[in-house]
């Protein structure tokens, strides 16, 4: 090797040395649908946590309708890609669980967050909120809109989600106490997430129940739709709308008079929460046992309960006084 070789294999050496190249996990964030602004807004909250932790890097994905296929075959793909974590919001709890375990065989670690996989498909279940609290909420807010006697119906996601199903159950018992029992839930019906066929249900909604009151949506995209309907079709006084729904989709309805106020929690902290705690499962400070702590960067830290379960804060409240104020950030 002659001398100018030599110098230059050693200035590049002594460069690789001097910034070694960072390592990067690839963590996968797959979310029952794209195109919904909810899970938009969590990636936003990904990307923030990658930022931070340096050596992660997110893979945002999910299938183009909300099914539990389409789920299953995006996590093949990244069991092949040999990602480091997969943290997804389910589809259904239990048709992923197979899925998933192969996923955890192969080391991959899964921590579902939004909508839950069935415990023994996954390390960790994270919560935006307790899912009790969430279901008095959409019952309270439904009084306070149109009082405490009348037929209600609820527009839902897809009959499989694991969070919107809990959540309706939750309504259920809330609405069999006495204190409750005036509003009479008439129908459940699904929207699947997908604005055309939430504004269709919607609709039916209001042709099968002429004495219908309110529509509770608990998911983000069915309340927007309803809220939609209910304008459209100059039932603004007659039918209100209340759910879960984001303050950028929701604050023209509030205006219109369709809706009262609804609810959510930060969407960008949930995503965000997500990745640190599957950051905490590859770097091996978290196990996955009932009691343990979880580190959530800027969020905190929750505690798991007996089923590998922690909830993050309530929802909170938005109504024409906050509504403007919050929908610039989602
Ligand atoms: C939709 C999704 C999501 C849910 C929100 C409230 O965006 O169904 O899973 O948490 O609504």
């Amino acid at each position: 090797m002659n001398f100018r070789k030599s110098t230059l294999l050693g200035a590049v050496l002594a460069a690789a040395l001097a910034q070694p190249a960072l390592a990067t996990d690839k963590i996968a964030l797959v979310v029952k649908s794209l195109g919904n602004g909810f899970f938009d807004a969590a990636h936003q909250g990904a990307l923030e946590a990658a930022k931070e932790l340096k050596d992660v890097e997110i893979i945002y994905t999910g299938p183009a309708k909300a099914t539990a296929e389409g789920q299953i075959e995006i996590i093949n793909t990244l069991i092949a890609q040999n990602v480091k974590a997969i943290v997804i919001s389910a589809n259904d709890p239990d048709a992923l669980v197979p899925v998933m375990k192969k996923a955890m065989a192969r080391g991959i670690k899964v921590v579902s967050f939004d909508s839950a996989v069935r415990k023994d498909g996954r390390l960790m279940h994270l919560a935006p909120s307790s899912n009790a609290l969430i279901g008095q909420k959409l019952v309270t807010m439904a009084e306070d809109a149109v009082g405490k006697t009348g037929e209600v119906a609820v527009l839902s996601a897809t009959a499989q989600a694991t969070n919107q199903n809990a959540w309706i159950a939750e309504m259920k018992t809330v609405l069999a106490q006495p204190a409750h029992s005036g509003l009479k839930l008439v129908s459940v019906v699904y929207g699947d997430d997908q604005s055309d066929k939430s504004y269709r249900e919607a609709q039916g909604l209001f042709k099968s129940y002429p004495n219908l009151k309110a529509i509770i949506a608990p998911t983000t995209v069915g309340v927007a739709a309803a809220a939609k309907a209910v304008q459209d079709e100059k039932k603004v006084g007659q039918i209100f709308v209340t759910g879960l729904g984001l303050p950028s989709e929701m604050a023209g309805h509030v205006k219109s008079g369709a809706v009262k106020s609804f609810a959510i929690w930060n969407p960008i902290d949930l995503g965000y929460s997500s990745i640190h705690a599957a950051y905490a499962f590859v770097k091996g400070t978290a196990k996955g046992v009932p009691g343990e702590k979880i580190s959530l960067g800027r969020v905190g830290t929750v505690t798991l309960d007996k089923d590998n379960e922690a909830a993050m804060a309530e929802p909170f409240n938005y109504d024409a006084s906050n509504v403007d104020k919050f929908a610039k950030f989602f």
